[in-house]
């Protein structure tokens, strides 16, 4: 029987299969030596009554953090506040699954709590100018329709730190979903890790997973040409750089850098790119 991983929990799986029966099974041993797991969003071949998952399908895609696989669409969720509005996790996440076939919205949360907009509005129209769909969500107004539009027909992801209120928009998206929230923890400014595992839920007729946050994420690029051709404007306006492989560090004539300093390329944008260049730039020199 065929069918697809809506939820892992100590490596056990609940499987829908195409008349929306739920099953249970576990993968079978030899996955196991070969380091094959399966992950929520996975299309498998199991067996009901032993209750074994015999083969898993060739993935289109698959993520990291959060583990899922065969992802349309990924809903980056971020608070402006309450936690801190984190945009070096947001730029980490951005060039990460850029350079994957995932389309990518952002969903800016808190807006109730934030007392002066206007860091946050620049911020917004920034990433909006990008070409990213950016929704602001508050208390008792969380934009349902549009975040249920953008759900259709997909399979979905949210991505982003404990506490930002992920599980808050799922439930505002359907309250039968009653998933477990909690306030952060004030002392430390951070969420309490509420959500413990990644489970897809039905909205209309999509697919959208609820996941464990985090706050930070390895990178998994080749090089280092590649990480600068995950920002965006970086990538289009390469071009006007005097290199052709310009990484934008301080190579001279560098479109990017110019474009930086004086303010048409976002700073904090350009400052975690530089974070980005050195952090991968030791982790490969690690590696080889
Ligand atoms: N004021 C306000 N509070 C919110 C909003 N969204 C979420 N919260 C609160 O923020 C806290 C954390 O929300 P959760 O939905 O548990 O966050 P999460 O992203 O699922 O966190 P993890 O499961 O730990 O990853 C809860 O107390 C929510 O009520 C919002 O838009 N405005
Ligand atoms: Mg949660
Ligand atoms: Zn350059």
């Amino acid at each position: 029987m065929r069918g697809l991983i809506i939820k892992a929990i100590s490596g056990e799986y609940m499987i829908i299969d195409a008349d929306d029966n739920i099953h249970v099974a576990k993968p079978r041993g030899v996955f196991r030596f070969k380091e094959h797991v399966p992950k929520v969003g996975d299309l498998v071949e199991f067996d009901p009554a032993k209750q074994v998952i015999q083969k898993i399908a060739p993935r289109r895609n698959e993520l990291i953090r959060p583990a899922v696989a065969n992802i349309d669409k990924a809903f980056l969720v971020f608070s402006v506040v309450e936690p801190d509005l984190n945009l070096n996790l947001l730029d980490r996440l951005l060039a990460i699954i850029e350079y994957m076939d995932i389309e990518i919205v952002i969903v800016f949360t808190k807006l109730d709590l934030l007392t002066d907009r206007t860091d946050f509005d620049k911020v917004n129209e920034y990433y909006r100018a990008l070409g990213y769909h950016t929704y602001l969500s508050g208390l008792n107004a969380v934009p349902v329709e549009a975040l249920t539009a953008e759900a259709a027909g997909n399979v979905s992801v949210l991505a982003g730190q404990s506490g930002a209120g992920k599980s808050t928009l799922l439930n505002a998206l359907d309250p039968s979903f009653k998933l477990k929230t909690d306030v952060i923890s004030r002392a430390l400014g951070r969420g309490k890790h509420t959500t413990r595992h990644v489970e897809l839920l039905r909205v209309g007729d999509g697919w959208i997973a609820d996941t464990p946050g985090f706050g930070n994420v390895d990178f998994d690029f080749p090089d280092l040409l590649t990480l600068s051709h995950s920002f965006r404007e970086f990538f289009e306006n390469a071009d006007g750089c005097k290199f052709n492989r310009c990484l934008h560090i301080d190579e001279p004539g560098c479109t990017v850098r110019e474009m930086a300093a004086s303010g048409r390329i976002l700073s904090s944008r350009y400052d975690n790119y530089r974070l980005f260049h050195r952090e991968l730039k030791d982790m490969l020199k690690n590696k080889y």
